[in-house]
């Protein structure tokens, strides 16, 4: 029998702790105990794992005893503050949230894309941001193919990235708008039942978000090309699951739309839906549940023979998140055991 480690999850009531602790059990990832930690909030909560109740456990220093590995997404003030601790009880941890993943001693890593890159872990992992994880993934195969010079990014995040909070308040929107009212504007700044809104994490310099800055930095950190020129646009839409992506990729070499659809075929973690005369192409709503990135609508720039424009979706929950972070771990079990 191969080893068993035990886990902990961190904020495992919340919607991307949900989806690790079903990602886990799904992928049948060796297991032997595991630990669920979240806020006061959901003290005595029960959760099912493989068949059984678990209990949810209030987060505390103490929590990481004998704990080897440690999945956090509870936000990055959490992980700011207890996943030093779970380093020093022994565990390593990967870690979901903004709060390492420019550190130049925490590798940030898709597995797909570079998985060399936790070899120079110091116990902490990051997971990259949700968008950035499913754009890499698409781009990678065709960087190797057509060396990658330059990318202009327009994202349709789900409101289900904001958190639970977040999807009971498009919820409650559209259920007051249906009996004629309004409802709660609380998560956002404004309503976002049948809205866009162009503003995802706080404004920072240059006119752009915290959002479109992480894109921008995690992608050349990623994909080691770090002066990569990324632009970036990230808008939040009337969406429960599912981040869409509209791609404008620039290349040192003429490409072929006809040969980027193959490359990506055999892209790993790439799945090509493109038939327009069929009406078919990636939609969040197909994307829900599902583990690959989805990538359709391929075709070439009308003017750059160079670039090549397509659309990218995905599970946020799922490869933006929890399934992202799991195959890390898979990673690490593989050179542990
Ligand atoms: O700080 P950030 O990085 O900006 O992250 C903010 C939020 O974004 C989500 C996650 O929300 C996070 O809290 N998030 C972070 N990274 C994400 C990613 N990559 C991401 N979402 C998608 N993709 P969430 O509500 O989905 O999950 C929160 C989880 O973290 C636990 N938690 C929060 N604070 C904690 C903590 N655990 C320990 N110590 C703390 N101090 C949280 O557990 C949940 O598991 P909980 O017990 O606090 O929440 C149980 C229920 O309570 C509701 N709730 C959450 N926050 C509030 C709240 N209710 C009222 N007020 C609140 N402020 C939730 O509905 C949850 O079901
Ligand atoms: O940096 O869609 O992981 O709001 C998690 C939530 C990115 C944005 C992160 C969202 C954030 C995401």
């Amino acid at each position: 029998m191969g080893k068993e480690f035990d886990v902990a999850i961190v904020g495992a009531t919340g919607a991307v702790g949900e989806v690790m602790r079903l990602i886990l059990e799904e992928r049948r990832f060796p297991v032997r105990e595991l630990r669920l930690l979240a806020s006061a909030r959901s003290r005595g909560k029960r959760l099912a794992f493989r068949g059984e109740e678990i209990e949810v456990e209030v987060l505390e220093e103490a929590s990481f005893d004998g704990v080897d590995l440690a999945l956090f997404s509870a936000g990055a003030s959490v992980s700011r503050l207890y996943a030093p601790e779970a380093v020093k009880a022994g565990a390593l941890v990967v870690d979901n949230s903004s709060a390492f993943r420019m550190e130049p001693d925490v590798p940030l890593v898709v597995p797909e894309v570079n998985p060399g890159d936790i070899d120079g872990h110091c116990g902490i992992i990051a997971n990259p941001n949700c968008s950035t994880i499913q754009m890499v993934v698409a781009l990678k195969p065709l960087h190797d193919r057509w060396g990658l010079r330059r990318v202009i990014v327009s994202t349709y995040q789900s409101v289900s990235g904001t958190g639970r909070r977040a999807l009971q308040e498009l919820e409650e929107q559209l259920r007051c708008w249906a009996q004629g009212g309004d409802g709660p504007v609380e998560v956002y700044p404004h309503p976002i039942a049948f809205n866009c809104l162009p503003h995802i994490d706080v404004f920072q310099e240059e006119g752009y978000t915290r959002e479109e800055w992480k894109m921008v930095r995690e992608t050349r950190k990623i994909m080691s090309l770090p002066d990569l020129k990324v632009t970036a646009t990230a808008v939040r839409v009337p969406v429960r699951v599912g981040h869409s992506e509209s791609i404008y990729a620039e290349f040192e070499e003429e490409v072929d739309p006809e040969e980027a659809r193959e490359i990506l075929r055999e892209a790993p973690g790439v799945a090509v839906e493109d038939d327009p005369q069929r009406d078919l192409y990636p939609q969040a709503l197909n994307a829900e549940g599902k583990d690959p990135c989805f990538v359709g609508r391929i075709r070439a720039d009308l003017f750059l023979p160079n670039a090549l424009n397509f659309w990218v979706v995905a599970d946020n929950l799922r490869k933006g998140a929890a399934l992202n972070a799991v195959q890390i771990a898979e990673l690490w079990a593989g050179k542990t055991s």
